[in-house]
């Protein structure tokens, strides 16, 4: 007998609702719910495998610890004393900052990511604290954090009701979308033309969504900052920057003006091949259009200026009057924000309040580097410890962080390393102990990070839809268990965490004017919360105290879990709507359009001009079937086009003596790789590329599928010394490399 449930796909940003068929606890199918508020029926072939994903045989069943070198399959009790005993000792004999904390991406898509590790980083008290944001986004971080005051303040395109959409460095026909969260992005980009609308895209290869676009933009990798710096300038010196309503909003428009003279369509011509007429017509349009958005993603910020680019992709929204407004880029107000304050000057935001021990990289957003982790780990310094035990969650830096070699021999020389991981791969292979999650059917799920990123403000929430497996963990509790390990309290109840979190957070509500539960009872409120498990008590709490909650009773129609569940589908919530000046958080209580450390960098950029051009340069691509470094091992999402080749243009091929299929040896700073040529006029001459997540060669894993096919790791090309120096995120798009035809027949790849 099979039976159906409803999931939140947890496989990329879009998360569309799924209806999944269940036989005995296996999931058997999965398809689009056509009920989701969101997501409204949408799926792709990656949602489709959901069953697989769940099912992979692979995936861990108990805990691993080391015994004599090996990992071997343990208790629950024996793997948290084995934290704890290597944690404490760490913190005991070097302090805090000799532990750190390595968080990746999977983070955001469960609901222990977004929970627990807050409460862990508060009670280790450490500063080695690393994520998938500085391989990522951080740049984005950094520009809404000096433009806005919050880096979590960011605006997305109006992907809806926009007329005119200038995308940069971005594929989500592939990703379905990032730092924008939209169900169905495609659809979406049809939509947009089908009703009159313009896609422009900006992007050194031919992507599939650039395929969809009325101007493609085949730019020299790295180069957007200038040409978007063109733009702006463009829109001074022709009078077109128009800015409506913001104009109350904002601080230091002249002195933008000034900054952005020197970058004129001319001068920056050559360095971006892109010619001055193009430029011009690029700025003309968007200052044209009714409504307009722009948009960059991860071709714009892993970049050597991605701070810049990610600050100018917002200042043309700004120019143009389509920031905050419909059809142009706006905030969404998420079920779970904090309830919002009034407008008025805040405390802003800060870079550098302390500094990485080896490179003295800045800190950004309390994180460092993740490309300074290898050297954070194998360097000693005067300046304090090095790194000695390792926490990681759902990280595999081994393969997505640059240098994974120096990486790879780093976490071998630790004391102590444990990993929240399904898999054992080529980063848990190092772990003393391993804790694995339930795979996602047996998990709740609510995007606590993606709703604030949404087209479309609606929140939802599943619970597990099957039932834990006997001798699993829920993830939550894991994390519980673990922060309560390796912070002195060892044993304790996992409830303990919640209710502290619970505790601290009405506390503070209660003193806060603002709040709907202001001068009320902690104690009172706690007791009234709903929920079977803390996380979803932790969820109640957040939705009530929310901008749409039920404020604990003071708007009885108001949002909380128990409204939730009586909507498996979903809450609409509405269209994105205008918000400013609520969310900014400067100290100026406005938009501050050229934060002193933004103008400080300018000067690089400048140099940027004159720069000769790399002959060839490296960028990334990603495949619709695949996600990060996780996805190759299940056979439904690998092979066809799904491989990993470097694609290199006819002209480089035939100068370099590189035929189609054959191998070709790739080299950086880093290291190098050989890999099947794919010669194709997709990527522009001068550029080739690598897909990353591959290379999945090295002994130890168990990832049986993956390592039948295990391609080869594009950031061993890397040697994780170049970084955008304000937001320290790795320069993954635009890295010179050297290329030669290799003779000796490769295998072929299946
Ligand atoms: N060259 C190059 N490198 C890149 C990129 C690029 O474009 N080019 N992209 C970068 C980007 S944007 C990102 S986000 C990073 C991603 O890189 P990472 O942050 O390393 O993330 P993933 O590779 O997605 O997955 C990491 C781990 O999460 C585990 N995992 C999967 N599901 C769960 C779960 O439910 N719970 C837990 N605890 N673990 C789980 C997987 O087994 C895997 O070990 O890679 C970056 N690296
Ligand atoms: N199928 C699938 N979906 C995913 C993922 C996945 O691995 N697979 N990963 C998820 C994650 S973690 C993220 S962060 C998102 C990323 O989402 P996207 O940013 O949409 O991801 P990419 O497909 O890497 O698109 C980046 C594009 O930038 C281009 N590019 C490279 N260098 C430059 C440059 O200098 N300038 C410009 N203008 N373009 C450049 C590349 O050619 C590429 O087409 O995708 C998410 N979704
Ligand atoms: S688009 Fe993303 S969220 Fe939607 S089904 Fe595919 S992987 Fe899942
Ligand atoms: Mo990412």
């Amino acid at each position: 007998m099979s039976r159906t449930a409803l999931r939140i796909c947890p496989l990329c940003e879009a998360t569309c609702g799924l209806t999944l068929t269940i036989e005995g606890t296996r999931v058997t199918g999965a398809r689009g719910d056509r009920d989701d508020v969101f997501s409204k029926g949408f799926i792709c072939p990656k949602g489709a495998s959901f069953g697989a994903v769940d099912g992979d045989p692979d995936r861990l069943r108990t805990p691993l610890v080391r015994k004599d070198g090996e990992l071997r399959e343990a208790t629950w009790e024996e793997a948290f004393d084995a934290v704890a005993a290597g944690v404490r000792a760490v913190v005991e004999r070097h302090g805090p900052n000799a532990v750190g904390v390595v968080l990746g991406n999977p983070n955001v898509h469960t609901m222990a990511g977004a929970l627990y590790p807050p409460v862990l980083l508060a009670g280790l008290g450490t500063r080695s604290v690393f994520t998938a944001s500085t391989v990522d986004q951080m740049p984005k971080h950094v520009s809404s954090g000096l433009l806005y005051g919050d880096a979590n303040a960011i605006p997305v395109p109006d992907l809806d009701h926009t007329d005119h959409l200038l995308l940069i460095g971005a594929n989500p026909l592939e990703s379905n979308g990032s730092l924008c969260t939209a169900a169905d992005f495609p659809g979406k980009l049809k939509a947009l033309k089908a009703r009159g609308g313009t896609l422009t895209v900006i992007d050194p290869r031919r992507t599939r969504t650039a395929k969809l676009a009325d101007r493609h933009i085949a730019i020299r990798p790295g180069t957007d900052a200038l040409l978007l710096a063109a733009m702006a300038h463009v829109l001074f010196e022709e009078g077109l920057a128009d800015l409506g309503d913001l104009a109350p909003h904002l601080q230091g428009l002249d002195e933008l003006r000034e900054a952005v003279r020197d970058f004129t369509p001319e001068a920056v011509a050559a360095a971006c091949d892109v010619d001055a007429d193009v430029t011009r017509t690029l700025a003309r349009e968007l200052a044209a259009a009714p409504t307009a958005a722009v948009y960059g993603r991860i071709g714009s910020c892993t970049v050597p200026h991605g701070t810049l680019a990610s600050w100018l992709v917002d200042v043309l929204d700004i120019l143009t009057g389509n920031l905050d407004r419909p059809g142009g880029a706006l905030f969404p107000q998420a079920a779970t924000d904090r309830t919002p304050r009034p407008a008025g000057p805040s405390h802003g935001f800060t870079l550098g309040r302390w500094h990485s021990r080896v490179s003295q990289h800045p800190e950004a957003k309390g994180e460092l580097p993740l490309s300074a982790l290898a050297e954070e780990i194998d360097t000693a310094t005067d300046e304090g410890e090095p790194i000695r035990a390792l926490i990681t969650s759902a990280a595999n830096p081994v393969l997505s962080a640059p240098d994974g070699d120096r990486l790879d021999k780093a976490l071998d020389s630790l004391d102590f390393m444990v990993s929240i991981d399904p898999y054992l791969n080529e980063t848990t292979r190092h772990a003393t102990v391993v804790l694995p999650p339930p795979p996602p059917s047996q998990s709740p799920h609510h995007d606590f990070a993606f709703n604030t990123l949404a087209v479309r403000n609606q929140v939802r929430y599943t619970r597990p839809a099957v039932p834990l497996e006997p001798g699993r963990l829920p993830e939550t509790e894991i994390f519980a268990r673990l922060i309560l390990a390796a912070t002195g309290m060892h044993g304790a109840d996992p409830s303990a965490v919640d209710d502290l979190v619970i505790g601290q957070t009405l506390g503070k509500a209660v003193k806060e004017a603002h709040s709907p539960v202001h001068g009320r009872d902690p104690k009172e409120l706690a007791g009234l919360l709903a929920g079977e498990t803390g996380p979803e008590r932790r969820l109640d709490m957040m939705l009530r105290l929310g901008p749409y909650g039920d404020g604990f009773g003071v708007r009885p129609d108001g949002l909380s879990l128990a409204r939730l569940l009586a909507h498996p589908h979903g809450i609409d919530l509405g269209p994105l709507g205008s918000r400013l000046p609520q969310p900014l958080k400067t100290r100026s209580g406005k938009v501050e359009l050229l934060p002193q450390p933004i103008a400080d960098d300018l000067p690089r950029l400048r140099a940027a001009l004159d720069r000769l051009p790399d002959e060839l340069v490296l960028v990334g691509r990603r495949h619709l079937r695949s996600n990060n470094s996780w996805m190759h091992n299940v056979p439904a999402l690998t092979g066809g086009s799904n491989r990993c080749t470097l694609h290199i243009h006819p002209e480089d091929a035939e100068r370099l003596g590189v035929r189609d299929g054959a191998a070709v040896r790739v080299k950086g700073a880093g290291g190098e790789v050989t890999a099947p040529a794919e010669v194709t006029d997709a990527v522009r001459p001068g550029v080739v590329s690598l897909p990353h997540g591959w290379g999945h060669d090295r002994p130890g894993t168990r990832m049986s599928h993956a390592a039948t096919d295990p391609g080869v790791n594009v950031n061993q090309l890397l040697d994780g010394s170049l970084l955008d120096p304000l937001s320290g995120n790795a320069v993954l798009n635009g890295v010179p490399v050297e290329i030669t035809a290799v003779t000796e027949k490769l295998s072929p790849v299946t």
